[in-house]
């Protein structure tokens, strides 16, 4: 037999240099280590030298994240060894300002972003919910916005978020995880998939999530009286439940995503309502700025898109064509 012959009958585990690779997925990083979770297994996992400086693992601060699926080896039950990561999709990511800043993935094979907000303590902030649906859209993940503290809304409020995204492709969940109001429903649009959970803290996610699955038992910290802010009680990406196929992620303190890699002609394209409705503008591309003739403009003054969405979509805008001239400087 040649070589050649002897490898196609021995297969991929020929080349191999480790034994039975097993398949988990990565739920936390904390140092050097991984822990990787497997059917009902747990085990703490280091990298393989290889994974370091394989290509292309030079644009990220970290070969490995948080969701990924990887194959690796165990090593008598209570540590393994990472070989390879699977290739990804659904990537969360964050780039630093500066030219050669790597890529920070914040988490990766994400199927949703589920923004958490609350009525009251801390308030609502559609502005931060649109540029995360833009950085979202930009990997190809929908965001879903959840209204926590239904208990405590007030009419005008509810009002005003119903007709800010009437016309966007953003839902909307209104709920309580002290009442229980609309929580089978969130338990439904969390069920089969990986969500990544993004909140300011105090908004209610360990409580909701102590609601959907008992047993998970996470620390509910009061919000402080004097800020109306949270106090952050946890700290690190997380995969915080992992059952079948239901996965969610929780990224605490996670408030600053760079949008800088956005070109700014293409940022319209990110607020989905603007991109279908824009084909009719003038000039393409339009940035629905300045140009005459924009359609996204008028369909303001018929009432069809909410000033303010406008508004938040001017505010990104800017802030990307700031830090694109900043950078070229
Ligand atoms: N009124 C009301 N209060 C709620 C509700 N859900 C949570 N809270 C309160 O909000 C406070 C913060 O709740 P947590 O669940 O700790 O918030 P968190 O988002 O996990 O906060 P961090 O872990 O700091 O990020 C607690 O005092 C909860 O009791 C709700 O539906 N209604
Ligand atoms: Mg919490
Ligand atoms: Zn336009």
């Amino acid at each position: 037999m040649t070589r050649a012959e002897i490898n196609n009958v021995v297969g991929r585990r020929g080349t191999r240099d480790y034994d039975e690779p097993m398949n988990g997925r990565v739920i936390k990083i904390y140092g050097l280590y991984y822990l990787v979770q497997y059917g009902a297994g747990r085990v703490n996992c280091v990298l393989r030298g290889k994974l370091r400086t394989s290509p292309g693992v030079g644009a990220f601060s970290d070969p490995v994240a948080v969701g990924d699926l990887v194959e690796f080896e165990l090593h008598g039950g209570d540590s393994g060894t990472i070989h390879e990561v699977l290739p990804r999709r659904g990537v969360f990511s964050r780039k630093e300002k500066g030219r050669n800043k790597r890529e920070d993935i914040i988490a990766s094979n994400v199927d949703q972003i589920t923004v958490i907000q609350s009525f009251r303590r801390p308030g609502l902030n559609l502005r931060f919910v649109d540029r995360l649906s833009v950085r979202g859209a930009s990997g190809g993940i929908p965001v879903v916005l959840v209204i926590n503290k239904a208990d405590l809304a007030d009419q005008d409020t509810v009002d005003y978020v119903e007709e800010y995204y009437a016309n966007a492709p953003i839902d909307v969940i209104m709920v309580s995880a002290l009442t229980g109001v609309n929580m089978e429903h969130l338990h439904e649009v969390f069920n089969d998939r990986t969500s990544l959970l993004v909140g300011y803290s105090g908004v209610g996610k360990s409580s909701i999530l102590n609601r959907l699955y008992p047993g998970l038992d996470l620390r509910v910290a009061e919000v402080s009286e004097s800020t109306g802010k949270g106090k952050h009680t946890t700290t690190n990406v997380e995969m915080v439940y992992c059952q079948g196929d239901t996965s969610i992620i929780d990224t605490p303190g996670l408030r600053e995503f760079g949008l800088m890699d956005i070109e700014p002609h293409l940022a319209g394209n990110y607020f989905y309502e603007f991109r279908e409705l824009g084909k009719s503008c003038r000039f393409n591309p339009c940035t629905h700025d300045h140009e005459p003739g924009c359609e996204v403009k008028r369909l303001i003054e018929e009432g069809y898109i909410h000033e303010d969405r406008y508004d938040s979509y001017i505010n990104i805008l800017t802030d990307i064509r700031d830090s694109r001239e900043r950078k070229y400087q």
